[in-house]
């Protein structure tokens, strides 16, 4: 048995799960008419209203016990302190440190990493005022209006993510691209949007070492000298952010023309550091800034709060509640804001990369599950999608759905209809409908007899559903900055309490390794790498179709 099932708390919850699983939410409601305001919270621009999920003030007090026990509070200090939490990798976790808003000291073997976060701060605010007032000019002395950011997973998500929420604070002579897919038809149909005259490519990788990346870039930077006629163009066209120096350099990028940050900044933490160069080129110092103050006041929301009173910590343990209690391995995110439609794959990364492990820190495997599946789309999209199985379906799958109050289109008559949509679903995921309202709503429109009862059973909805609505007052640099910190700590006290490394990622290195060799057969350069007979003609069968090889 693990450390974390032998926890009273956790055997507690399992008792208290015997007769709240009976619950239904439509009683907790009318039974408490102050439910709504009693299990809800605010944090700088974020509204959180989690009433509507399958909890009691006594699975609260159960969850926040559990957290306790898991070891919660020293294991948070110990993130904020620089301590090497990463285990497996001997780092230390640092997100927070690049949106330290207040420059407290922060060591990392004994070395306060502050001044050097600050350092790259300015040095990028420079560079983007530069490019962004028409100063910096390319090599046939234009300014540069179209920015490639080359990158992907960690070095690529964030960035694009938060570009497209930002859209309407972007610089209206950027245009911004993200090319991630070595498949070259994303860079080709990129290439053909731009020219090199006037495009800045942005090389994002914290390793300089990652197949698609280096592939995409190579090809962006041979595209570029084709046309420029000329390497030392290259100086006003590419830039790196990196962690490796020697890399960029042999790479051919000028060092000058590199970004720094630090083995303690995770792929999938990134985009505060250096990572978010392009956020910081399209949306300007100032707004990035706010992006990192919105962080920061969740960061000191997290550190200070009590556990009962704390927006990740709560959202994290009724997060547990439904995956390790009730089973449920499943979590949507339904943004209600087209300009949130990259949150969910952007979260997915996060969630799944971070905690979709099996082994708990001292090597024993879990005997409980772990990272939920995390999926979702504009919610609005979805209604008319799959929100079908999470209405009538057999899974309970836990809902987010995000929203502003204020309406960031301007078009008139759009934003009710959308924010109309968010509370209705969310009302009818809790309460459903009965068999009694059925028939009810059936009869009056005319419908009797049989006719009546066979349609009875398809048009119940048990409800019950689980959603948490989080409402920002609008979308803007500090409140997404908000947003994404809230995310990353939840996640952050979920891998606490199951007791894994939530900032490693070997799950990702074993294709890497046999893509290599398998790279190799297909190019003809290696015939007889051992593999399964599934592989092996799968290989020859690319061969046969590219004949010559
Ligand atoms: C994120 C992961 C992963 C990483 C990419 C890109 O946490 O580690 O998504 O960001 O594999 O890696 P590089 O930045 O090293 O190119």
């Amino acid at each position: 048995m693990s450390a974390l099932t032998q926890l009273p708390a956790w055997q507690a919850l399992w008792d208290h799960f015997a007769d709240a699983k009976h619950h239904h939410m439509r009683d907790l409601f009318d039974t408490d008419p102050q439910r709504a305001e009693r299990y809800a919270l605010e944090v700088g621009g974020l509204f959180l209203d989690y009433s509507k999920n399958r909890i009691t003030d006594d699975t609260l007090r159960g969850l926040m016990q559990l957290a306790r026990e898991a070891g919660l509070p020293a294991k948070l200090k110990a993130m904020f302190k620089g301590e090497k939490i990463n285990s497996t990798e001997n780092r230390a976790v640092l997100h927070v440190a690049l949106r330290n808003r207040t420059n407290s000291p922060i060591l990392v073997d004994g070395e306060d990493v502050m001044p050097k976060v600050n350092s790259v701060l300015a040095r990028m605010g420079k560079f983007c005022h530069a490019i962004r007032s028409g100063e910096w000019l390319g090599y046939t002395h234009q300014p540069i209006t179209d920015v490639v950011s080359i990158g992907i997973g960690g070095s690529d998500l964030g960035p694009l993510m938060v570009c497209s929420a930002l859209k309407p604070f972007g610089h209206p002579r950027m245009n911004m691209h993200f090319v991630s897919n070595v498949d070259g038809a994303q860079l080709k149909e990129t290439l053909k949007k731009v020219h090199p005259e006037t495009t800045l490519f942005i090389v994002e990788s914290k390793t300089f070492t990652t197949q698609e990346t280096l592939t995409n870039a190579l090809t962006a930077r041979e595209w570029f000298v084709a046309r420029a006629r000329d390497e030392k163009a290259v100086a006003k066209h590419f830039v790196a952010v990196s962690t490796n120096k020697k890399a960029v350099a042999e790479f051919g990028i000028d060092p000058a023309n590199m970004f720094e940050f630090w083995d303690w900044v995770g792929g999938r933490y990134s985009l505060w550091s250096a990572i978010g160069l392009p956020i910081m080129l399209y949306l300007g110092e100032e707004n990035f800034t706010e992006l990192l103050n919105g962080a920061h006041i969740m960061d000191q929301h997290f550190a200070n709060a009590s556990f009962e009173q704390n927006m990740p910590v709560l959202l994290a343990m009724i997060g547990i509640w439904y995956i390790n209690y009730y089973g449920g391995g499943s979590h949507v995110i339904a943004p209600y804001d087209q300009y949130l439609h990259r949150l969910p794959a952007f979260i997915q990364q996060l969630d799944m990369e971070s905690n979709g492990k099996q082994t708990c820190l001292d090597g024993s495997p879990v005997d409980f599950e772990t990272a939920p599946i995390i999926w979702g789309e504009t919610g609005i999209n979805g209604q008319h999608a799959f929100f079908q199985l999470l209405h009538q379906g057999t899974h309970i799958s836990p809902i987010d759905l995000i929203c502003s109050l204020q309406n960031s289109s301007s078009l008139p008559g759009h934003h009710e209809i959308l924010l109309a949509n968010v509370f209705a679903q969310a009302e009818a995921f809790m309460r459903g409908k009965t068999a009694e309202e059925v028939r009810e709503e059936l009869a009056a429109q005319g419908l009797k007899g049989d006719a009546l009862e066979t349609l009875v059973p398809h048009k119940v909805f048990g409800g019950n559903r689980p959603t948490n609505t989080l409402l920002m007052d609008r979308l803007d640099p500090r409140n997404l900055g908000s947003l994404i910190a809230l995310y990353e700590h939840k996640i952050f006290v979920q891998g606490v309490i199951w007791g894994i490394n939530s900032f490693d990622q070997w799950g990702v290195e074993l294709g890497k390794q046999l893509a290599k060799t398998i790279h190799a057969e297909l190019a003809g350069k290696l015939d007889d790498a051992p593999h399964d007979s599934s592989t092996k003609a799968l290989i020859r069968r690319y061969r046969r179709a590219n004949a010559g090889l």
